[in-house]
C-alpha cells in the first residue's frame, strides 16, 4: 500500500470512530477549510523590519538566537513566506508591520510610510492569494527612545506617533480595498515605566486623548477595523504599562473597536482563553495574538498544549469562528524560521480541528443535567480518538506535507536557499 492510501485508509476508520460519537469529520474539515490564520511576518526577520539595517528592537521585544538564514530583503521574506505557506494546509493571511515599507532609494520616517510603501506586497498578496492585515510599528525609533510614544509628555511626539497612527489606518483600507477583505489593523504601543510612577492618571488620560485622534476620521470598516491590543508589563515597563488590558477594553468598548488578547500580556496563571466568552457580549470582534510564554511574554512557538487547545475549543464552541480573527504573534531566532512559523500554524489549525470534531452537543448536555462523571470520562476518552489519521487526511487533501515529511522540506529549503544568505 503506498503512503497516500495508508493515510486515507487510516481516515476512513477514523472516521467511523468518530461518527459513532455523531460527529462528521467532513463537515469539520470544510469549517477548518475556511478559517485563514494571520501568519505574522516579524518572525521571518526576528522583528527587524526594512528601514535600517541592525536597528535597535526596543519596545520591551526582546529577540533571542542567532540561527544563520534570516530574511534580508522584502524579497527574501516573501520567497520565505511562500515556502511556510507550501507547508500549512488551507489558505491563510499575513499581518505585516509599518517597518517593512518598501520605499525604494527614498529614506523613510514613520510619518512618511504611504500606501504605495506596501504595492509590493499587495501585489504579491494578490498573486498569491492571502489577505492582508496590518500593525503600525509604534516602537523601535528614536521618537518612541523614551519608552512613551502616544502617553508621552511631550506634545511632539505624540503628534508623530497620531501622524502614524493615522496614516496606518489609510494604509490598512488600501490593503482591504485591493484585496477584497477586510485588513485588521492593530495598533500597540510599549509605553510604561520600569519602576513605580508617581503619577498613573496622566499617561492614560494623554494616550485616550491620543487614540481619540487617531480614530477620529471613518474609515471604512469594510476595508480597514481597527484593534488596540493591551498588556500587562513589559522589559523595563515591569511597574506600569500604560495601554493596560482594562484601558483598552474600556477603550474598544466605547468607540466599537476590535479588542486584541495576546496570549503572553496577562499574569502568567490567567488564560485568554477564559477570556473569549467575557468580552464578545460587549465587542463585535476580538483579535487573537496566538503566542506562547515561557514564565514570561517571552514569544516562543506555539506548541500544541492545553493553552492553544482551550483558545480554539472556545472559539468553536462559542460559534464565534466569524468574529475572532486569529493571528499569530511569536518570534524565536533560535531555530530556522520557515520551520517557526509552520509548526506553529500548523498547531493553530490542529487545535482548531481537535475543538471541530468535539461531540459539543453532548458535552453541553452534560453541563445543563449536572452530569460531571460523565463529562469528565468524555473528555478524557476524546483526547485518544485518532484526531491525527483526520489532520493527515486534511494536509494530504491539501497538497501539504503529512507529519514530518515537514521536516524534509524544510531542510531542503535551507540547504538551496537559507545556506545562501
Ligand atoms: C508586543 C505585542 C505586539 C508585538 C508585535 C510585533 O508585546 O504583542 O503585538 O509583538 O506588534
Ligand atoms: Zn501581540
Amino acid at each position: 500500500m503506498s503512503n497516500d492510501s495508508k493515510v486515507m485508509a487510516a481516515y476512513a476508520l477514523a472516521q467511523e470512530r468518530y461518527a459513532a460519537l455523531g460527529v462528521d469529520t467532513e463537515a469539520a474539515l470544510a469549517k477548518l477549510e475556511a478559517i485563514a490564520i494571520s501568519l505574522h511576518c516579524w518572525q521571518g526577520d526576528d522583528v527587524g523590519g526594512f528601514e535600517s539595517p541592525g536597528g535597535e528592537l526596543g519596545g520591551g521585544l526582546a529577540k533571542t538566537g542567532n540561527y544563520p538564514g534570516k530574511a534580508r530583503t522584502p524579497q527574501e521574506l516573501r520567497r520565505d513566506l511562500d515556502m511556510a505557506y507550501s507547508l500549512i494546509p488551507g489558505r491563510h493571511r499575513l499581518a505585516l508591520h509599518a517597518m517593512y515599507a518598501e520605499p525604494g532609494a527614498q529614506k523613510l520616517d514613520r510619518n512618511g510610510v504611504r500606501p504605495e510603501h506596501f504595492a509590493n506586497w499587495v501585489a504579491w498578496a494578490k498573486e498569491k492569494g492571502h489577505g492582508l492585515d496590518f500593525n503600525p510599528t509604534y516602537f523601535g525609533h528614536p521618537m518612541a527612545a523614551s519608552g512613551f510614544t502616544l502617553s508621552s509628555y511631550d506634545k511632539g511626539v505624540r503628534d508623530f506617533w497620531v501622524e502614524h497612527g493615522i496614516i496606518c489606518r489609510e494604509i490598512g483600507a488600501y490593503f482591504g480595498r485591493e484585496l477584497g477583505t477586510t485588513c485588521l489593523n492593530n495598533h500597540w504601543i510599549p509605553d510604561g515605566m520600569k519602576d513605580t510612577p508617581a503619577d498613573r492618571k496622566t499617561p492614560r488620560l494623554l494616550l485616550k486623548d491620543s487614540l481619540d485622534r487617531i480614530f477620529a476620521a471613518p474609515v471604512d470598516k469594510q476595508h480597514n477595523l481597527d484593534a488596540v491590543e493591551g498588556k500587562l508589563f513589559g522589559i523595563g515597563a515591569e511597574s506600569y504599562t500604560v495601554g493596560s488590558h482594562e484601558f483598552y477594553l474600556g477603550y474598544a468598548v466605547a468607540n466599537k473597536l476590535v479588542y486584541t488578547l495576546d496570549s503572553g500580556h496577562y499574569h502568567p496563571t490567567e488564560t485568554i482563553s477564559d477570556k473569549l466568552s467575557s468580552v464578545l457580549p460587549f465587542v463585535d470582534d476580538v483579535m487573537l495574538h496566538v503566542s506562547r510564554g515561557v514564565r514570561w511574554d517571552s514569544d516562543h512557538v506555539v506548541i500544541l498544549n492545553d493553552d492553544l487547545q482551550a483558545i480554539m475549543q472556545e472559539i468553536v464552541r462559542g460559534d464565534y469562528l466569524g468574529r475572532v480573527h486569529i493571528g499569530l504573534d511569536f518570534f524565536d531566532a533560535s531555530i530556522n524560521r520557515i520551520a517557526a512559523w509552520t509548526v506553529g500554524t500548523r498547531n493553530a489549525l490542529k487545535a482548531l480541528l481537535m475543538a471541530l470534531v468535539e461531540p459539543y452537543a453532548q458535552l453541553q448536555q452534560m453541563d445543563v443535567e449536572g452530569n460531571y462523571t460523565a463529562r469528565l470520562v468524555l473528555l478524557e476518552e476524546l483526547k485518544s480518538m485518532p484526531f491525527g489519521a483526520v489532520w493527515d487526511a486534511y494536509c494530504q487533501r491539501q497538497g501539504a506535507p503529512v507529519g514530518y515529511a515537514v521536516m524534509d522540506a524544510i531542510r531542503g529549503y535551507e540547504r538551496t536557499e537559507l545556506a545562501n544568505r
